[in-house]
């Protein structure tokens, strides 16, 4: 609210009468006494206290499989730590890395520890975490932890909080953990270039005392976009609109794991976006969920929304739940429809109702293999294996059960199976129902359907 905006209301308040006034502030106070505490805060301190108030009550280091169940990272990984008088010691190292985003594409990119994106950070509300962070990038570079409340001089914006860390050093970070939920790392240095080629983390930290009921599968996706030109070897970070490679995990589909849970299961799925330009608004099928969390902490079950898809901002993150009680295979995919799509095919022109006539035929004599596409849309290309550039993904296409699937990008599948002892990818979905097929004719004279 602007200055002028509060005056004003202000003096609408004022002129609406003393007595109103004063039977509002006291029902504001009856308000604010009967307010429940916020369930995201942590015990011991408000989110915003100052570093040198206490953290939460001196809590052991948490173990994983007893005080957590540890997040599974599609595609990916957690980056290991072990224990040195009670606090959690990690060892991030920046540098280069040949990355693949799906069979048939990859880069020279930047991340963490061998890994694009940086391996996920996992600890427990209540922890002291220490990082050292080496840098073995030919620039320099920071860590800045995205969300987390933390001492000013830890928050990693370089030249702000900060000198830089110089190719071939090492810094130190270390800071207790006040707060749970789910947040982010990334380089607050040269952002535009580093983030561009890959450089970014989640950070999962899990409550102190485990959420009821519990969760069975807790799945952590890292959502991302890359220019990455066809034939070349290197995501460009000047890009600022045309992005043509959309990841989860920094994978394309159909270079995606799916997402595997055994039916009845409690999932939680935490979604975290540190794209370049571009909001995903993830689409589940099958499901409703509710939004439970975002990076500003839990929400209260009352103000917890049914959704089937969640807006994930640049910059956030959101995390959803629901109980698998359908079985099947289920897309789940930002709804940006360019966004379920890769390199190949986006600079064209409109061909969409095109008449090519004899055109085919009269190319085909210089080139053999023309053929004029797009006429009818572009679900086509993802039956034909036509052959693209060195180092390029085709438009869209992977094969599903029932042929095509014309979809590429940030596209996965969650499988819900009864009855799987493993987590392994379960193949395709066999329906007990019949799928939807050609219509009867007989159903069709039944139902009064008049084909033209
Ligand atoms: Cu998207």
């Amino acid at each position: 609210m602007k200055s002028d905006d509060r005056r004003l209301s202000r003096r609408r308040v004022l002129a609406a009468g003393g007595a109103g006034l004063a039977s509002a502030a006291l029902a504001w106070r009856a308000r604010a006494q009967t307010t429940p505490p916020d369930p995201s805060a942590p015990t011991g301190a408000p989110p915003n206290a100052p570093p040198s108030a206490p953290a939460v009550a001196a809590a052991a280091p948490g173990r994983p499989g007893v005080d957590y169940t540890p997040v599974v990272v599609p595609d990916g990984a957690t980056l290991p730590w072990k224990l040195v008088d009670g606090v959690k010691v990690f060892h991030l190292i920046a540098q280069e890395v040949d990355h693949e985003f799906a069979p048939g594409l990859r880069a020279n990119c930047w991340g963490y520890n061998g890994r694009v994106h940086g391996p996920t950070i996992e600890a427990v509300e209540g922890d002291r975490v220490r990082f050292y962070v080496t840098n073995k990038l030919p620039a320099p570079t920071s860590v800045h932890w995205h969300g987390i409340l933390l001492p000013n001089g830890m928050d990693g914006v370089a030249g702000l909080n900060q000198r830089p860390i110089a190719p071939g050093e090492t810094f130190k970070y270390e800071f207790p953990l006040r707060q749970h939920g789910t947040f982010m790392y990334h380089p607050h240095h040269d952002e535009m270039t580093q983030m561009a080629l890959g450089m970014m983390g989640l950070f999962v930290i899990h409550p102190r005392t485990p959420p009821t009921p519990k969760v069975d599968r807790d799945f952590a996706i890292m959502l991302g976009e890359w220019k990455l030109t066809p034939g070349t070897a290197r995501p460009d970070p000047n890009e600022m609109t045309d992005f043509n490679v959309l990841t989860m995990n920094a994978r394309a589909h159909p270079g995606t794991a799916p997402l595997v849970v055994r039916l009845g299961e409690r999932v939680r799925i935490r979604y975290g976006n540190l794209s370049a330009m571009d909001h995903h608004p993830i689409h589940l099928h099958g499901y409703q969920f509710r939004i439970v969390e975002t990076d500003g902490g839990a929400i209260p079950e009352s103000a917890q929304q049914r959704e089937t898809t969640v807006l994930v901002q640049t910059g956030s993150t959101k995390t959803i739940e629901f109980v698998a009680d359908a079985p099947g295979d289920w897309a789940l995919h930002c709804h940006m429809t360019h966004h379920v799509m890769n390199q190949m095919g986006h600079g064209i022109p409109n061909l969409v109702g095109v008449d090519a006539g004899d055109l085919d035929a009269k190319v085909r004599r210089l080139l053999p293999d023309y053929m004029t596409m797009g006429t009818a849309g572009m679900g086509d290309m993802a039956e034909m294996s036509m052959a693209v550039p060195k180092n390029s993904l085709p438009m869209a296409g992977s094969r599903g059960p029932f042929g095509a699937i014309t979809m590429g990008g940030m596209f996965t599948i969650l499988k819900v199976r009864d009855g799987i002892t493993s987590y392994d990818d379960p193949g395709w979905y066999a329906s007990p129902e019949k799928p939807a097929d050609v219509a009867d004719p007989e159903e069709l004279k039944r139902d009064g359907i008049e084909l033209g």
